[in-house]
């Protein structure tokens, strides 16, 4: 993934011409093209082919099951151009390396820590094993909550060479230059661009505010 301006747009949407509309409009100023449950159930795995004509695509399917199947799930993506997936860490090692082995030489990004308030309630109390096993099992990367920019911090200090996707930007409350500030690579966003009016202006603000 060539980083331009470090934005990631997640493209929840459930009309693949709208997903194929916005995609086209930004392409030039995002590095890549989150899709998950609500457009791939919708239109269909093929629409990651698709958009992986325009711009890379990383599958956000947390990934959370036994090896096999997570194996099965990374290889659908994989087939249909994917250049990135996302997994969740909660599951273990041996699930988490399954996605990488079955994915390679595509990249691997652990969801280590969730961005909305229930995530206070499982996933952070656990948040740094969770990271320490999906670097054991050879990820590329963390998906880490833009929401809460001193625990971005925190990953950054402990896992140096680890890609940081910050989620939860814009409508979630995150700003993207403290996502930035505190290490982030990537920010993600979804709803303050695909919901705009104007997606290429927002895009084109989101990049002001972080020069
Ligand atoms: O912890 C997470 N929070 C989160 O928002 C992990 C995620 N993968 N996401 C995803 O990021 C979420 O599913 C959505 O696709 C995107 C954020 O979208 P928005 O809040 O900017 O609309």
């Amino acid at each position: 993934m060539e980083k331009r301006y470090g934005i990631i747009v997640a493209l929840d949407l459930t009309s693949r011409e709208k997903a194929m509309m916005v995609a086209l409009e930004i392409q030039d100023l995002v590095d890549a093209i989150k899709v998950g449950y609500p457009l791939v159930l919708s239109s269909g795995i093929s629409v990651v082919r698709d958009l992986s004509k325009i711009s890379p695509v990383i599958c956000d399917f947390k990934i959370a099951d036994i090896p096999n199947t997570n194996s099965i799930i990374a290889r659908l993506a994989k087939e249909n151009r994917a250049s990135g997936i996302i997994v969740h860490g909660f599951t273990g090692e041996d699930s988490i390396r399954a996605v990488v082995e079955a994915f390679s030489p595509g990249d691997v990004f652990s969801v280590v820590e969730m961005t909305h308030p229930g995530a206070l309630e499982f996933i952070q109390p656990i948040s740094m094993e969770i990271a320490r096993k999906s670097y054991n099992s050879g990820v590329r990367g963390f998906i880490v909550p833009g929401t809460r920019p001193e625990r971005i911090a925190l990953y950054r200090k402990n896992f140096p060479g680890m890609l940081l996707l910050a989620p939860g930007i814009g409508a979630q409350g995150g700003e993207a230059k403290r996502a930035f500030e505190n290490g982030a690579d990537y920010i993600i966003v979804g709803r303050s661009i695909y919901e705009s009016e104007n997606p290429r202006r927002e895009v084109e603000n989101i990049i002001d505010s972080i020069q």
